[in-house]
This record gives structure tokens, C-alpha cells and sequence, in this order.
């Protein structure tokens, strides 16, 4: 018994950084769930090949693989090297997750569009300045109409761009600086509308298209473009216009946010389109007297994965945690209902749910889980769904079983918010102040650290070493996705963590009152980092390329990382991923990746896996940037 103790404890240590995650992972243990670790360790060793990514699963005249010591074979059945094989299966992947943000956005612009025809139920046009401000970006006609006739023009016009045949994204038009839309005029990659760049990647990874690597690599980009500065811009955009500008506020963090005498509901997924809903549900009195009847001292909401980061920038709502979080919050034993949209969803969590009494609620069409219980979810009808879905998690709780609950002490405080419209004005209007704290090396640059947890990598460990490196070198990082919530967790989104940066990018937090870590939003949010180094560069007259900025992904996992990557160093920023991607097998992509795409974006990808090191890697880009400009 000690010694299994002994194990458990040092397996704990492993697995994650936070005190309160360790707290329930040795529950998850001791109750014998199995969880993403678990499974991981079943799945060693991983298969090489594909780890390299010289697998090819394409057609049947495979499956086929490459030799990735030279010997044979070198070529699939259909004659593919293994560069042709690896840039293919990285092309199929990036346009999986840049359809996975633009599809989000396009549902969220259905309910722009709904709302102004008056088609929705429960939502309206929150932000006017937004509207009006997007609207010019688009060339709308403003004056003498009402927000519903510009949000509808608006949402048809985004919509179209989709599929557009007579124009380019918007977008692209009016936000990139001219230096870099030259740049990918240069390699052909302006993106030319969202569903087209995917379908094209889709047609090219068919056997026998393609077959250049460079061209697909180069393709590759212009897709991930047509997410940063597509999809996911339309999806925050809109996201904006109806449920309103994030502007700062305090919440907390972590598994503690979870409560010990009210419904416990979470919010999990991407979408916030569903989950405003349930939080304006949450407030609805007919539910606040169902909770007391059955016990409760009223509904407690917590967010999950980008759904929370979402509600939490525009309401202040508490975050559980991040995708290694999600089933361990199931096992704590408090979760009345885990109500989910989709991405990064663990097929698992029915399973794990059924161990407790936590009931996981489906929403969406296009993601069911065997298990769960669906309850579809309509713009049309949106209210009355979010008050039947919480009247389920209520009923539940009497269900919860208090010896099997186990809710951490201490939940810490954060402070978000940061859109990059909150962040201009805080700055009185424009960017100058800090482009002249950049020039003076007060500030010496920015790096967004972007992304998920990843089970091969101790939780947190990589976010949150990487971003206090960085403010310790004076350079001020902003965050979007779990990484946020990650260094949210360890404290470093309070303006008190400035007490750790370097003198001087702690006067500047001090003087401001703002945390030397930023949190910018969910995912698709890392469309605000863009506008705002775009905005900057147009200010200084210069690409995005020239900036001193950096990107980072320390602990990625997901297809849609690959395009978020993607399009940061295709938009110049030098990017840094603490897992390498599945591409190891082709010498000349890992080449064109790391190296010679210099000489056309002025950046790169590079991996490192140690934190420090990826610290020294950005520092040293910024400088050399830095240097460029003549500062
Ligand atoms: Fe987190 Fe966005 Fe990654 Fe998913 S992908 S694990 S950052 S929730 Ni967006
Ligand atoms: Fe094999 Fe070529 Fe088919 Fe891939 S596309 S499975 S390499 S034959």
C-alpha cells in the first residue's frame, strides 16, 4: 500500500504542474477512471511512421510507408517519396482545422444573419460600434440604417465569402498591410475565399494530383490564411457584434471553481453561440426556483476549452480548466452536466461520466457522442432549449453523491479581457505609446503563446515556463486558447505577476494596472494578435514581417493549431512549437518549414521542446528584427 502510494504521488508529479489538477488526477487514480494519460501509456510505443509522418492511409492501393532509414521501400505504390507523402498528409491536416474555425464562424454569421431578419429567439445585436466598424471594412453603407439592415447586409456579404467568385476576402483587403499582401502576392497565396482554399486542398491530396511538395506546402499557407484572416476573424468579429467587445474584468480559474451547494454546469467546446444562451438560461427565474426545490443554492457555470474563454471574456464567467481538465472535472464528482458543442471534446467523456453521476449533454448536429444525451440546439428556438437543457443538470443534482466529491481549495484570480480594441484604447486611440516603448526596449517585443495541453507534455509546464521566461526578458506575451488558461491557473494573468517581469515591462504593467500576460481569447481569438500586429505595422509603415514578434505553441495538439501556426509565419511571425509536428520523415519539408521559407515570409517554424530554450529562440528572432528596423 505505501509503495502504491508512493507511485501514484510520483505519477501525479508527472502528469501536471497545478496543485489543484495533481488533487484530482490522484482521485481519477485512486477511483480507477481512466483518463488521457492512461491512455497515452496504452498506446506506447506510438508508430513510428506515423510519428514521422511517411504513412500514407490515402487510396487503396495502399496503405503504404516509406523507409525512413533509406532502405525500401522509398516510394508508395503510387510512386510518392516520402516528401510528397508528409506534405500531403500536413496539407490534409491544416485544412481540417481551418475548416474546423470557419465552419464555427460560419454558424455564428447564420445567427448574425438570424437575428437581424428577427429569426433568432433570445439574442440581439450587443455591439453597434463593432457592427458599424466591420460594416466599413466591407464597404457597407452605414448611414440611415438600422443595425439589422447593416448586420444583415454584413452576414450575407461574409457568408458569400465563403465561396465568393467575384472578390477576395474583405478582410485581407482591408487589414493586411500592403508590405505583407505584396509578400503573398509574390508566392500566389492570397487566400481567395474559405471554402475554396479547403475543398483545393482537399482535390490536391487526392492520388495523383499534387505531386510537388513545395506547391502543396505553398498551398498549405493559403489555407491557413483563409482561416486567421477568414473564418476565425469572421467568427470573433461576429462573435462581437452579438454578444459584445471583451473589455477587462476579474474572474477565476481552475477546478476549484466548481461549487459545493449549487448545479455545477460546464461549458465545453468551441461554439459561444449555445453557451450565451445557457448563461442568460442560468439567470431565468422558473430555473433559480427548480434549483432551491431540488437543494441547490443556485446554478454555478464554469467554461471549459474555448467556449469558457469566450464567456469569460465577454461575461466574466469562471474557467474549470483546459482539454486535459475535461475529465478530470467529471471526476470530482460536483459536475451536475457537461453541456458541449464541439472540438477538442473527448470521445471518452461519456464513458467517464457514466462512472459518476454527470450527465453530458450534446448540441450540436454535427457532433454527437454515443452516450451523451442530445438535445439539438436552433438559433430559432435558442431559449427554450438553454432552459430545458439546465432543467436536466438540475434534476441531477440530488443525484450527486457527496462521498464521491472532491472540489480543490483554491481557485485563482485572473484578469482578461484583452480584445484588441480594449487594448488601443487603453493606449489612448492608437499604438503609439507602445511602439514607443518598443523602440525605447522597454518593451522589447511581443510573443502570442497560442494552443492546448498535450498529455506528452507535463500539464501546463510549457505554457507557463515559456510565458514567465519571457516577461523575466521584458518581452509581453498575450495568449489565447488553453495556454491562457493555463498561465491563468498559475497566476500569471493578474497584474501582481508583473512582480516577476523585467524592470521594464513591469513599470509599464504597474503603470497600466494590466498583468504582463495578456489573455486575448479562445482560439479563433488569435485573429485579434493579427489585427493588432497589423495595425501596429501600418502604423509604423512596415509588414507585419518586420515586427519584433514571435509566436509559440508550446504544448499543441490539434489540426487546428496547425493552421493557426500556419498562418502566423505566413503572416511573418517566427513561430516556436514545443511538439513536433508529424513531418520529421521528409528532410527537404522540414528544410522548406525551418529554413528556406525565410527568404519568402521572413520567418519560420522551429521546434523545441525545452521552454528556456524556445525563450532563447524568440529573444534572439525579436533582436534580430529589432535590429532590421534600426532599434
Ligand atoms: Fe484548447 Fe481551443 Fe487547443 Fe482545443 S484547440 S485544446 S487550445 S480548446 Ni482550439
Ligand atoms: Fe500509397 Fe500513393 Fe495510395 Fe498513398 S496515395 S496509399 S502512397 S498508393
Amino acid at each position: 500500500m505505501h509503495h502504491e502510494l508512493k507511485f501514484i504521488k510520483e505519477e501525479v508529479e508527472k502528469r501536471a504542474l497545478n496543485e489543484t489538477d495533481k488533487e484530482i488526477i490522484e482521485k481519477s487514480i485512486l477511483d480507477g477512471i481512466e483518463t488521457a494519460w492512461d491512455r497515452l501509456y496504452k498506446q506506447q510505443p506510438q508508430c513510428g511512421f506515423g510519428l514521422l509522418g511517411v504513412c500514407c492511409n490515402r487510396c487503396v492501393l495502399g496503405p503504404c510507408r516509406i523507409d525512413p532509414f533509406g532502405g525500401e521501400p522509398q516510394r508508395g505504390v503510387c510512386g510518392a517519396t516520402s516528401d510528397l507523402i508528409v506534405a500531403r498528409n500536413l496539407l490534409d491536416t491544416l485544412a481540417t482545422g481551418a475548416a474546423a474555425h470557419s465552419d464555427h464562424g460560419r454558424e455564428v454569421l447564420e445567427v448574425l444573419l438570424h437575428t437581424a431578419e428577427g429569426k433568432s429567439q433570445g439574442y440581439q445585436i450587443t455591439d453597434e460600434e463593432k457592427l458599424k466598424a466591420v460594416a466599413e471594412d466591407y464597404g457597407i453603407k452605414i448611414e440611415g440604417r438600422t443595425k439589422e439592415e447593416i448586420a444583415k447586409e454584413l452576414a450575407v456579404a461574409m457568408l458569400e465569402e465563403f465561396g465568393t467568385l467575384t472578390h477576395g476576402i474583405k478582410f485581407v483587403d482591408a487589414r493586411v498591410p500592403e508590405k505583407t499582401k505584396q509578400m503573398w502576392q509574390k508566392l500566389s497565396i492570397v487566400p481567395r475565399s474559405v471554402d475554396r482554399e479547403i475543398v483545393e486542398a482537399m482535390h490536391r491530396v487526392q492520388m495523383g494530383v499534387d505531386s510537388d511538395y513545395v506547391n502543396i506546402l505553398l498551398h498549405a499557407l493559403r489555407t491557413a490564411l483563409s482561416d486567421g484572416w477568414g473564418g476565425s476573424m469572421m467568427a470573433t468579429d461576429c462573435s462581437d457584434i452579438l454578444f459584445g467587445t471583451p473589455t477587462p474584468k476579474t474572474s477565476i480559474f481552475n477546478l476549484s471553481v466548481l461549487s459545493k451547494d449549487k448545479v455545477n454546469v460546464i461549458l465545453h467546446g468551441h461554439n459561444p453561440i449555445l453557451s450565451e444562451m445557457i448563461v442568460k438560461a442560468s439567470e431565468d427565474p422558473e430555473i433559480l426556483k427548480l434549483a432551491e426545490q431540488k437543494g441547490a443554492k443556485g446554478i454555478n457555470l464554469a467554461g471549459m476549452c474555448c467556449t469558457g474563454n469566450e464567456l469569460l471574456m465577454r461575461k466574466g464567467v469562471p474557467i474549470a480548466g483546459t482539454l486535459l481538465d475535461q475529465e478530470l472535472a467529471i471526476v470530482t464528482g460536483a459536475v451536475e452536466a457537461m453541456i458541449i458543442d464541439y472540438q477538442c471534446i473527448f470521445p471518452s467523456i461519456t464513458f467517464t461520466a457514466s462512472c459518476y453521476h454527470t450527465k453530458v449533454i450534446s448540441t450540436s448536429s454535427k457532433a454527437k457522442f454515443p452516450g451523451a444525451i442530445h438535445m439539438e440546439f436552433n438559433p430559432g428556438s435558442a431559449y427554450d432549449t438553454a432552459k430545458q437543457i439546465l432543467r436536466i443538470a438540475v434534476e441531477n443534482f440530488p443525484n450527486r453523491n457527496p462521498d464521491r466529491v472532491k472540489i480543490p481549495e483554491k481557485p485563482m484570480k485572473v484578469m482578461a479581457g484583452f480584445s484588441e480594441e480594449v487594448i488601443r484604447k487603453a493606449l489612448g486611440g492608437s499604438y503609439k505609446p507602445l511602439i514607443d516603448l518598443i523602440v525605447s526596449g522597454k518593451i522589447k517585443g511581443a510573443v502570442g503563446i497560442v494552443g492546448c495541453n498535450n498529455p506528452k507534455i507535463k500539464m501546463d509546464y510549457g505554457h507557463v515556463t515559456l510565458a514567465k521566461e519571457l516577461i523575466k526578458r521584458d518581452i509581453l506575451v498575450v495568449e489565447t486558447g488553453c495556454s491562457a488558461v493555463a498561465c491563468g491557473k498559475a497566476g500569471l494573468l493578474q497584474p501582481e505577476a508583473a512582480d516577476i517581469a523585467g524592470e521594464g515591462l513591469r513599470q509599464v504593467c504597474k503603470t497600466l494596472g494590466i498583468p504582463p500576460v495578456l489573455h486575448m481569447g479562445s482560439c479563433v481569438d488569435c485573429s485579434r494578435i493579427l489585427v493588432m500586429a497589423s495595425k501596429i505595422a501600418k502604423e509604423l509603415g512596415v509588414g507585419i514581417e518586420d515586427l519584433p514578434l514571435g509566436g509559440a505553441a508550446p504544448e499543441w495538439y490539434s489540426q487546428k493549431a496547425v493552421s493557426i501556426g500556419s498562418y502566423f509565419v505566413a503572416s511573418g511571425v517566427y513561430t516556436v512549437l514545443g511538439i513536433p509536428p508529424t513531418v520529421m520523415g521528409s528532410k527537404n519539408v522540414v528544410e522548406l518549414l525551418t529554413d528556406k521559407i525565410k527568404g519568402l515570409t521572413n520567418s519560420a517554424f522551429a521546434v523545441e521542446p525545452d521552454p528556456l530554450k524556445a525563450a532563447d529562440l524568440l529573444e534572439s528572432e525579436i533582436i534580430r528584427k529589432r535590429k532590421a528596423l534600426g532599434i
